[in-house]
């Protein structure tokens, strides 16, 4: 029967994300680990009716493990993901630890299964496999359809990203400040160092040399390697927005070919996990609050680029669960994928 699964990180938004997403669609997993750090061992999970105690994350913890599902961090997955892979474990990582690696495989399983190549094969021998970052699965589940029809030349992105993408705590600030801003007392803020509630800000990834932030550089990088296509021009700007868990985002398109706006509506409606919500009469648009706890990516405001001629320009407006499709969902499709 199934495989033995882990899951790394089980006490973060992320992490509970997995065990929903692992119910939700019946994974056939013929046991479950549920890993943490030492701060979170002891604490008792009731996971499809059975009880389980997070264990600390060790070495060992992956002996005997087929297949292990990180969200822990950065670190975390830099110290453990290697020692996982020794031992014979796939490891389907979240973090932006070897997304890079030319080595790594980099997959949205809807966009670019073909980059798999035979993991599965690799059963047993260990592999690693790098999820994403959730503001570029958002963005390429609509673009990707796209780009296989008319080529992408030039990607604009401006992202409007929730809270849960900085973590369980940053939805707690942000729904504690917003009670607090009401009351009309000082906000709390110790996730951001500013008000978040009723505000906006430019995301708090680190920002580089070249003036990029870190998330934006992701999109960058990201893009390329999993359209397999150096060549792409892609830009972002990645805001951080009062939303608890669905990222909303405005992609302007810019193509080889000619791609007119209906031929584009049939090509999202026919897309695998993308729905299209573009009701120009009732100005009802995709919105976060429309996506979350969702497994569909909703795609609306597709109209021709006016700035651009010959029909090779287009505007599109993504809305995705950035906790499930951004992260959870797309591992475990991840995941599927090796059964
Ligand atoms: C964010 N993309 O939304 C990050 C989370 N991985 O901040």
């Amino acid at each position: 029967n199934g495989p033995s699964i882990a899951v790394v990180g089980v006490t973060g938004a992320v992490g509970q994300e997995f065990l929903s997403v692992l119910s939700d669609r019946d994974f056939p997993y013929r046991s479950i680990k549920m890993l943490a750090s030492k701060r979170s061992a002891g604490r008792r999970i009731t996971f499809e009716g059975r009880n389980h105690v997070v264990e600390e994350l060790t070495a060992e913890s992956f002996d005997g493990v087929d297949i292990a599902l990180f969200s822990a961090g950065g670190s975390i997955s830099r110290e453990f993901g290697p020692v996982a892979v020794d031992r014979g474990t796939v490891v389907v990582d979240n973090s932006s630890a070897f997304r890079m690696d030319e080595k790594v495989p980099l997959v949205i399983p809807e966009v670019n299964p073909e980059a798999m190549h035979n993991i599965k094969a690799g059963m047993g021998k260990g592999a690693l496999i790098a999820n994403p970052n959730c503001s570029t699965i958002i963005c390429l589940m609509a673009a990707t359809p796209l780009h296989r029809r008319a080529k992408v030349l030039r990607m604009v992105v401006s992202t409007y990203q929730a809270a849960s993408g900085a973590g369980a705590a940053a939805m707690e600030e942000l729904e504690l400040q917003t009670r607090e801003v009401l009351e009309g007392k000082q906000p709390t803020c110790k996730i951001f160092n500013q008000q978040y509630a009723f505000n906006l800000f430019s995301h708090n990834a680190s920002v580089l040399s070249n003036g990029y932030n870190e998330e934006e550089m992701k999109m960058v990088k990201e893009t390329r390697k999993i359209w397999n296509d150096n060549d792409v021009k892609v830009t972002a700007t990645c805001i951080r927005v009062p939303v608890m868990r669905a990222h909303a985002e405005s992609v302007n398109l810019q193509f080889e070919r000619p791609l007119d706006e209906d031929t584009a509506r049939d090509i999202l409606k026919n897309a695998p996990g993308v729905v299209v919500i573009d009701d120009r009469q009732s100005n009802h648009f995709p919105t976060p609050l429309e996506v979350s706890n969702k497994d569909d990516v909703a795609v609306g405001r597709i109209r021709r680029d006016l700035s651009q001629d010959g029909n090779k320009g287009l505007d599109i407006f993504v809305c995705g669960d950035q906790i499930r499709k951004g992260a959870a969902l797309n591992a475990i499709q991840i995941a599927e994928m090796l059964l």
